[in-house]
């Protein structure tokens, strides 16, 4: 399927989705989010994808925020739908069954920090810029990014950064958590495919549970998340992977993943 706000790639059992309307800095509009609700889809279906990574097109940005020419132009009742769609969208990147990488190479703001924070990590070039400015311009933001953020960096980090409005470059934003690693920007993806493409070596039912149990576990109290973990440990325990896993270690040989979904 092509479509024409994003960007959809596969090869080598790894997505990369690219934000794609470079001319208003990959600004998030109800096409763009449509477009990627059905990327999201077509990727979380495809057991042959294993690591999806999400980035921006052009040198710029990843993404600068909702489009802020087309919310004006909404009534309250389309601000509260477009607010709740950006939600549900982020929320499914969240829940994918694979691990999401987001490759900020650029603006991540409003929105674009919301995406950024609904992956499972970042990793961001140096030239990256995070914020939430809604406050800017009258707004707070509206695509879980105050949950999000508060969840990662704590409350009052969180509230400075919406309280003011203020962003923080790529060098605050790995003292607060917020990022991974920080790459020199023409090696971002580089760095973003070494690590991709190393989880994807890995076994793919115990990638699967893997991220499961962290998700959900951490939506729970520590003893109900430690349940979480004893299932997604028996699912994977009978894995072909983990048959092989752990027959290599006892044979002193590299483990050769099939990675399949049994
Ligand atoms: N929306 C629409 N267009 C944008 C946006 C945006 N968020 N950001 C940039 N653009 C456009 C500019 O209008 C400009 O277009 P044109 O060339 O036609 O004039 C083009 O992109 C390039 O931008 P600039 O000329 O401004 O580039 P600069 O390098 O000078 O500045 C900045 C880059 C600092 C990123 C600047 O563009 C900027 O501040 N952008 C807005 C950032 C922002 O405020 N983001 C938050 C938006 S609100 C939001 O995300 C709310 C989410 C929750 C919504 C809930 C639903 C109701």
């Amino acid at each position: 399927m092509s479509f024409e706000n994003i960007i959809l790639e596969v090869e080598n059992n790894i997505a990369t989705i690219f934000f794609n309307r470079p001319k208003a800095l990959n600004a998030l509009n109800n096409a763009l989010f449509d477009e990627l609700d059905k990327a999201l889809d077509m990727v979380g279906n495809n057991s042959d994808i294993r690591v999806l990574i999400l980035t921006g097109a052009g040198d710029k940005a990843f993404v600068a925020g909702a489009d802020i020419a087309e919310l004006t132009k909404m009534n309250p009742l389309q601000a509260k739908f477009f607010s709740r769609k950006g939600q549900k969208i982020f929320s499914k990147i969240e829940n994918l069954p694979i691990p999401a990488i987001a490759a900020v190479n650029g603006f991540a703001l409003g929105g674009g920090s919301e995406a950024a924070l609904a992956c499972d990590f970042i990793y961001a070039s140096e030239k990256a810029v995070f914020g939430l400015p809604e406050i800017n311009l009258g707004l707070i933001p509206g695509f879980g990014g105050t949950q999000r953020l508060a969840r990662l960096v704590g409350n009052n980090r969180a509230k400075e950064m919406v309280f003011t409005g203020k962003n923080i470059r790529a060098d605050k934003a790995l003292e607060y958590g917020i990022v991974n690693k920080i790459c020199a920007h023409e090696s971002l993806m580089e760095e973003v495919l070494k690590t991709a493409n190393l989880i994807v070596s890995k076994g793919k039912v115990a990638l699967r549970a893997a991220k499961e149990v962290i998700q959900n576990g951490t939506a729970v109290d520590l003893e109900i998340g430690c349940r979480i973990e004893n299932d997604g440990f028996g699912i994977a325990m009978v894995s072909e992977d983990a048959k092989e896993g752990t027959s290599a270690f006892l044979e002193k040989r590299k483990p050769v993943f099939k990675g399949e979904l049994n």
